[in-house]
Parts: C-alpha cells; sequence; structure tokens
C-alpha cells in the first residue's frame, strides 16, 4: 500500500466508524484492518503526522460532520466515527505533545450551570477536536467562574458554551456576561436545541452554531 493508498483507507475507516480490526461494525469492512491499526502503520511508515491529521482524519471528519448537518447520518454513526477518529489520535498523540503536529487553536467548551446535558456537547468536541482543535471539554453543569479559571489559563482560547433547557438559556445569558466583563475580547460562540442565532446577538456572543460542522467553520472563520 503506498502514502495516498493508506491515507484513503484510513479516512474510510473513520468515516465509517471502523475503529480496529476486530470492531465488527460496519458490517462491510470486517475482518479489515481499522482506524488504530492504519494509524499505527502510517506512523512506522514515516508518513508526516501532520498529513496523517490533515489528509486522513480531519477530512474524515468533515464529511462526518457534513453527513450528520445534512441529516445523512445520525448520533450513534457520529459517535463511532469519532471512537474510530480517536483510536487513529492516540498514535499521533507524542507528535502533538513534543509541538511537532500544531493545532489550530484551544477551544474551550462546557454545558452551563444548571444544565446536565452532555451528549450534543460531547459531539461538539468531538467534531472540533477532529478539525484539529485542542478542546478543553470542561464538562456540565459549569459555573461562571470555573470558565473564568480556565480562561485565565488559557487565554488565547474561544469559548463555546452549549444549553439545551430554555431555564438554562438564562444562565448562558449570566455566564456569558460574567465571561465579557472580565475578558472583553474573549470570542465566545454558543449553541444547543433552544438556543437561537437572535439570542446569540442578544447576549453578545461572537457567533451561533446550530450543530457541530457549523462550530468547526465558524471556529476556522474566527482565525482565519
Ligand atoms: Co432532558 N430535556 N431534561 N434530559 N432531554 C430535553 C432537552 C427536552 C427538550 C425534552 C422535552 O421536554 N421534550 C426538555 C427541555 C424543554 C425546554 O427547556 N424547552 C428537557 C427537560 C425538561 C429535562 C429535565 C428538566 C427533565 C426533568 O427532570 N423534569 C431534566 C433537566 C436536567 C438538567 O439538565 N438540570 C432533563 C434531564 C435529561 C437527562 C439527564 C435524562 C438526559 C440527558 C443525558 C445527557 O445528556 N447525558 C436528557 C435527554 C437525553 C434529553 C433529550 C431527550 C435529548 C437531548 C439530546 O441529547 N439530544 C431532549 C429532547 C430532545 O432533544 N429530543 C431533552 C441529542 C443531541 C445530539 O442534540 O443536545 O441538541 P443537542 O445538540 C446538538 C445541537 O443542539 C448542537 O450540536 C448538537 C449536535 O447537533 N449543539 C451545539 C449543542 N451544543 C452546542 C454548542 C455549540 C454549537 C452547537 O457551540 C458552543
Amino acid at each position: 500500500m503506498n502514502t495516498e493508498e493508506l491515507l484513503t483507507k484510513l479516512a474510510e475507516c473513520v468515516e465509517f466508524g471502523k475503529v480496529n480490526k476486530a470492531a465488527p461494525f460496519p458490517p462491510a469492512m470486517k475482518g479489515q484492518d481499522g482506524a488504530d491499526e492504519l494509524a499505527k502503520l502510517a506512523v512506522e511508515m514515516g508518513i508526516k503526522p501532520t498529513d496523517i491529521l490533515n489528509e486522513a482524519l480531519i477530512l474524515a471528519m468533515d464529511k462526518v460532520g457534513d453527513k450528520f448537518t445534512q441529516k445523512k447520518i445520525f448520533v450513534p454513526q457520529m459517535l463511532i466515527a469519532a471512537k474510530a477518529m480517536n483510536a487513529a489520535m492516540a498514535h499521533l498523540v507524542p507528535f502533538f505533545k513534543s509541538g511537532e503536529v500544531k493545532r489550530k487553536g484551544t477551544f474551550i467548551i462546557g454545558t452551563v450551570a444548571g444544565d446536565l446535558h452532555d451528549i450534543g456537547k460531547n459531539l461538539v468536541a468531538m467534531i472540533v477536536e477532529g478539525a484539529g482543535w485542542e478542546v478543553i471539554d470542561l464538562g456540565v453543569d459549569v459555573s461562571a467562574a470555573k470558565f473564568k479559571k480556565c480562561i485565565q489559563d488559557n487565554p488565547t482560547a474561544i469559548v463555546g458554551l452549549s444549553a439545551l433547557l430554555t431555564t438554562t438559556m438564562q444562565s448562558m445569558q449570566k455566564i456569558a456576561a460574567e465571561i465579557k466583563a472580565e475578558f472583553p475580547d474573549i470570542k465566545l460562540i454558543v449553541g444547543g436545541a433552544p438556543v437561537t442565532d437572535d439570542f446569540s446577538k442578544e447576549i453578545g456572543a461572537t457567533g451561533y452554531s446550530s450543530d457541530p460542522q457549523g462550530a468547526v467553520t465558524l471556529l476556522n472563520s474566527l482565525v482565519a
């Protein structure tokens, strides 16, 4: 297998959620090497980690995000694709740590105080990470103080707030105001089922996205 064939195959594994050779899913790829084995092989073959990331993994996750936006795939397919992505990424971690592979930026994300919904937030975190960002996931029920502490430690980060309840939209508004009072130049993006573009403008957020791929596009535009 040459480099191009290997990266194409690796991208397919991520796109269709073939985690490793033992994984029975997807049935059409049963018994074949998965993202785990192929990423390992790519590193052993000396393919540049940035090429593995950009020409296989990110490419595949972009497709996954687009298909999800277009409702061609659903949450389970996106989760399994993210699992395959993570299996491949494990082989690239040493290169990230050494600084050989540069991230596009840091994205701090959390579900706002009072809100325990994390499925959508986790999807956003996974897709953004898959798109080449460092993601700091603060979890659920995150207070303004916790966001602010994290921003202090990561001053160039962009912040993402997620809310799933109409009641916690108020919490989102309060947290956004507290963050902006202390960090007026911070870039803040918001999302979650009840959140709208109008609401994001009302609370002074930098931007809004209704889905993970939109969040990636927004983030990329903010550092372009
Ligand atoms: Co809750 N819940 N829930 N719930 N729950 C909803 C949201 C609800 C609409 C159900 C309903 O009544 N039809 C309703 C909210 C009504 C409202 O406020 N308008 C509701 C309620 C009322 C409640 C409780 C109050 C119920 C109760 O206890 N009486 C309670 C609140 C607890 C709390 O948070 N304090 C509660 C609890 C729960 C569970 C814990 C049981 C569970 C959450 C488990 C978990 O997350 N780990 C749960 C669930 C699963 C749901 C539903 C069924 C599914 C939510 C979900 O995961 N959707 C939901 C009904 C529904 O949506 N059909 C419901 C799938 C997910 C992929 O979509 O989260 O929208 P979503 O994320 C999307 C986008 O919004 C976007 O990208 C994601 C992918 O496309 N996105 C962002 C999200 N964050 C983003 C951030 C971005 C950008 C995009 O940038 C930063």
